[in-house]
């Protein structure tokens, strides 16, 4: 699977990218059912669930999405986490997110840290498909007025999700270009670190989840704040034998 110049330039102009078809129907319900295995009863917003499961690990570490990772940014990207979200309906254990920037936690220098999204469920504007501002990437870092994302239980384990997100403010100009991303299973859709988006709750009847993990990609050789509770890490490609040698 290769990019084209018409993907690369809606990229740079846009700061946002789907690319379809990348997993297909049986790894998507796999995916789905591993991620309720993990939660158990408690279906809320799990960051780093590939710290608990090797199937996600594995995830971070597909070929196929790294390769365009590296082809669209071009330069080698590394993940460095997670977060899977199940955006389900009819729950206050998730509540949306409000405009912001990824970047703000990653602090990375500009343009080296990009998060992808892989999408389990369809993801329409009825099951709170994510909406973007197109062209905001490129204004830098926005102000904001960040607020808890979480509620954890005394063992640190999170037992609600606030709304996600540092509540940036989001330029004049900006407001009346939102535009809602629509995207099937199985596709991905990558976004600049600096791309101002928000989604909102799920309240479909009818669909009732909106299950989707947001991969976490640095460019290789970029510093990245690792955050106090994430404790962000680099995490092996395992597509590089490096040679050992013998004396
Ligand atoms: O998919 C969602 O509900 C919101 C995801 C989001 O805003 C994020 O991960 O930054």
């Amino acid at each position: 699977m290769k990019l084209t110049n018409k993907d690369k330039n809606f990229w740079k102009k846009n700061g946002y990218l789907v690319v379809k078809n990348v997993l297909n129907e049986k790894q998507c319900q796999e995916y789905k059912k591993e991620a309720h295995r993990v939660a158990g009863k408690n279906i809320t917003i799990i960051p780093n669930i590939y710290r608990k499961s090797k199937k996600f690990l594995n995830l971070c570490k597909n070929k196929k999405i790294l390769q365009l990772a590296d082809n669209l940014i071009d330069h080698r990207m590394i993940p460095i986490g997670d977060i899977f979200f199940f955006a389900k309906s009819d729950t206050n254990k998730e509540s949306g997110s409000v405009p912001h920037q990824d970047n703000y936690a990653q602090k990375a220098e500009y343009g080296a840290f990009v998060a992808c999204a892989v999408a389990f469920d369809d993801a329409l504007e009825e099951n709170g498909a994510l909406r973007v501002y197109p062209g905001s990437h490129k204004l830098g870092e926005v102000k904001c007025n960040p607020k808890p994302n979480f509620v954890m239980n005394k063992k640190g384990q999170i037992i609600k999700a606030l709304p996600i997100g540092n509540n940036c403010v989001v330029p004049k100009k900006f407001k009346n270009k939102e535009t809602i991303v629509e995207f099937k299973k199985g596709d991905i859709f990558f976004f600049h670190g600096h791309l101002i988006h928000y989604a909102k709750k799920n309240i479909s009847k009818k669909l009732k989840f909106r299950r989707v993990i947001y991969l976490k990609l640095i460019k290789n050789g970029y510093a990245f704040w690792p955050g106090w509770s994430e404790k962000r890490t680099l995490i092996d490609r395992d597509d590089f034998k490096s040679k050992i040698i013998r004396n």
